[in-house]
């Protein structure tokens, strides 16, 4: 088999959920950063979008970060990160589907909203959004302490690192995890001792260095 390529930026949330994935999965892979603000023209050429992740074996190229994800776990079957139940993984689609429609934009709009009176109205969305990934999604899916149970999935990847940013999206708009909100607090604590986490993670100055513009002029 060629060898796995990850075209990525440390910075990208998407694509640290790839590489949290890559690790989690033990297959060994090579790392091209991409300068976001300078693209290289190699990276024009593999990239359809323009955006990271792309993840390259041979001739087959990948992206979006949902789809990759998926590839990686199919192509490499050993150590599963889907449910097999068709029933259960369709349940896992949904909340990858919701962390990627409602979460990852409630999580923006309120991070680049200028207006005092529309980030409260956006901070009470977010705040709405963690109770229902507490209770609609982590609590009816298993009893943790991962999103599906004892081990960690596709869902656990596709969440984490707009976690991992939680601190940089309080620090400008003040909002913080509910205390009702006990799964998720415990669940994030649990991934952060992760080696998948500790090997891509960045700490607050550095999202909030990295984040200025979205939520500054
Ligand atoms: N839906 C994509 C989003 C990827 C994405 O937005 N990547 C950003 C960095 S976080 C990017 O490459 N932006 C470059 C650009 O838009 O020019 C995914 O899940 O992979």
């Amino acid at each position: 088999m060629s060898k796995i390529e990850l075209i990525t930026a440390a910075v990208c949330p998407f694509a640290q959920r790839t590489h949290m994935t890559l690790i989690e999965k033990g297959l060994e892979f090579e790392r091209r950063e991409v300068d976001l603000s300078n693209k290289p023209d190699w990276f024009e050429e593999v990239s359809p979008y323009s955006k990271v992740p792309v993840v390259k074996i041979g001739d087959q190229v990948v992206w979006e970060s949902a789809v990759i994800n998926e590839f990686i776990d199919e192509q490499f079957p050993d150590r599963p990160m889907m449910p097999g139940d068709p029933y259960l993984r369709a349940q896992a689609r949904i909340w990858i589907d919701y962390c990627n429609t409602r979460w990852v934009d409630d999580f923006y709009d309120l991070l680049s909203e200028r207006e005092p009176g529309k980030q409260a109205v956006l901070r009470g969305k977010v705040i709405a959004d963690m109770r229902t990934i507490e209770f609609d999604g982590m609590a009816k899916l298993s009893d943790g302490p991962f999103w599906l149970g004892a081990e960690v999935s596709l869902i656990d990847m596709t969440f984490y690192p707009f976690f991992e940013r939680f601190g940089m999206l309080s620090h400008y708009r003040d909002v913080a995890i509910p205390d009702d909100c006990v799964r998720l607090t415990r669940w994030l604590n649990l991934m952060r001792e992760r080696e998948s986490v500790k090997a891509t993670m960045h700490d607050d100055a550095y999202y909030i260095a990295s984040y200025t513009k979205y939520a500054e002029d």
